[in-house]
């Protein structure tokens, strides 16, 4: 196993697309696993391929206190959601930054499983927010922007600082 290297923002490879996981094999599996690693180190609820910078549609998830009810997600899509709800988000790409983001409430997710067989999840609570937090990062999209373009420059301008001053 490995532990991965998480891209920063502002870095542009996170704003990459993801593409389908055609064929859940051996490697999807070996990746899933390095994610899952490099999630529980950071300690993290939650991560997605692109912040490793492998654009391929993987989520690993997992909110439980125990740190041991892994949840893995290929290809997901949200067939359902219901509500709205606000919630004070972090992300493991924007270290330090701490905002309050307003998503669905309940989602219904229809994905793979490491096996590549096909499952659907009712999720509400702090699941969901990872869920769709997880999912916006496959299309290339930072919690960030959710927020106001004063926040967003105010945001950059401080994690640029914070890299020139760790080099
Ligand atoms: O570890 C994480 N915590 C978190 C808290 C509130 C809302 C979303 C998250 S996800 C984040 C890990 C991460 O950056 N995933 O992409
Ligand atoms: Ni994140």
């Amino acid at each position: 196993m490995a532990i991965l290297k998480i891209l920063q923002y502002p870095d542009e490879r996170l704003h990459k697309v993801a593409k389908s996981v055609a064929r859940v094999d051996e490697s999807t599996r070996k990746l899933v696993r390095n994610m899952a690693e490099t999630m529980y180190a950071a300690p993290g609820v939650g991560l997605a391929a692109t912040q490793v910078d492998v654009h391929e549609r993987i989520i690993v998830v997992d909110v439980s206190d125990t740190h041991d009810q892994l949840q893995v997600f290929i290809n997901p899509e949200i067939i359902a959601s219901s509500g709205s709800s606000d919630y004070e988000e972090g992300c493991l790409s924007v270290p330090g930054i701490y905002e309050t983001v307003c998503r669905a409430e309940k989602v219904t997710v229809r994905a793979l499983n490491e096996k590549g067989e096909p499952f659907t999840l009712d999720a509400e609570g702090l699941l969901a927010v990872c869920i769709q937090h997880e999912m916006d990062h496959l299309v290339g999209k930072v919690f960030v922007e959710y927020l106001s373009q004063l926040k967003q420059t105010r945001i950059r301008a401080k994690l640029k600082k914070r890299l020139r001053e760790t080099m």
